[in-house]
């Protein structure tokens, strides 16, 4: 049989539009039961904040986590960051203790990854992998296992690198060394894979943020680049080509305190 493949992006704390999503992937009971055989899903990290019910989404993937291991893949978002090492931000309400145990024992367990590859070779992160921290802090690994292995590898080691924050955070230009965790999808992800003479290494998908504005119908990106780039508004994808070759496909929806309707996950290709 083959196996269905749907990265999540964003939930933001939204339990409701976790489960109209998993309903519609198949999951019975409303999007409560179990993950079905033919599926599994890919969550990009941010489960929690902005929304009412960070402590149920966090409850729910702890049951699939423990019950489905394999058919519930858990990346670290900078949102679960803040549970599993010292905080970055200031958040106005943070989770109850149960939910934070939670997060911080997926972190310890290996349960929650910096990283994971699709059975197309696809690499997905939660923020997306720029060209510099693939190049100055991996060493340019050459392919999406080898990205995956290295990403793995510093979170082992707790390196700090892992955790680089970038304008999005520090408000300031942007970092070329912003991490997988924290990089801005146009101004870091994009632009510094435009900039590449060669293909990018892997193609990506990755949540956090978009390079394209859902509030405003606007492109984030140069007319150059934004040009490479296709909107899917239902679901609320944005793909783009990269000029050297390479694709990179964001899935953050970009819930705030409600959630942004319609959206969907993205059902890998080739996996269907
Ligand atoms: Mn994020």
């Amino acid at each position: 049989m083959s196996t269905r493949h749907a990265v999540i992006g964003d939930v933001g704390g939204h339990a409701g539009a976790l489960r109209a999503e998993l309903a519609r992937l198949g999951v019975p009971d409303e999007g409560r039961g179990p993950i079905p055989d033919d599926l599994v899903v890919v969550q990009v990290g941010d489960l929690v904040h902005r929304g009412p019910d960070s402590e149920e989404v966090v409850r729910q993937v702890d049951g699939y986590l423990r019950r489905q291991p394999g058919r519930w893949v858990q990346l670290i978002g900078n949102h679960e960051a803040q549970y599993v090492r010292p905080a970055a931000f200031q958040w106005p309400t943070p989770l109850d203790p149960t939910a934070a145990d939670r997060i911080g024992a997926w972190w310890r367990e290996g349960l929650m990854v910096p990283a994971t590859v699709l059975p197309t070779g696809v690499l997905v992160t939660h923020a997306g992998l720029t060209r510099g921290f693939w190049r100055e802090v991996l060493g340019a690994p050459g392919s999406a296992g080898e990205i995956a292995d290295a990403l793995g590898a510093l979170a082992q080691a707790d390196d700090p690198a892992l955790f680089r924050a970038g304008c999005l955070l520090q408000g300031r230009d942007p970092d070329p060394l912003a991490g997988p965790l924290w990089a801005a999808a146009a101004s870091e992800l994009l632009v510094s894979w435009a900039e590449a003479e060669e293909p990018a290494p892997v193609d990506q998908v990755h949540g956090h943020s978009s390079s394209y504005d859902w509030e405003r119908g606007a492109w984030r990106l140069g007319p150059a680049l934004a040009e490479h780039g296709h909107v899917d508004a239902e679901a609320k994808h944005v793909t783009v080509d990269l000029p050297a070759g390479g694709r990179v496909v964001g899935v953050d929806p970009d819930h705030g305190a409600t959630p942004r309707t319609p959206w969907r996950s993205w059902p890998a290709p080739g996996t269907a």
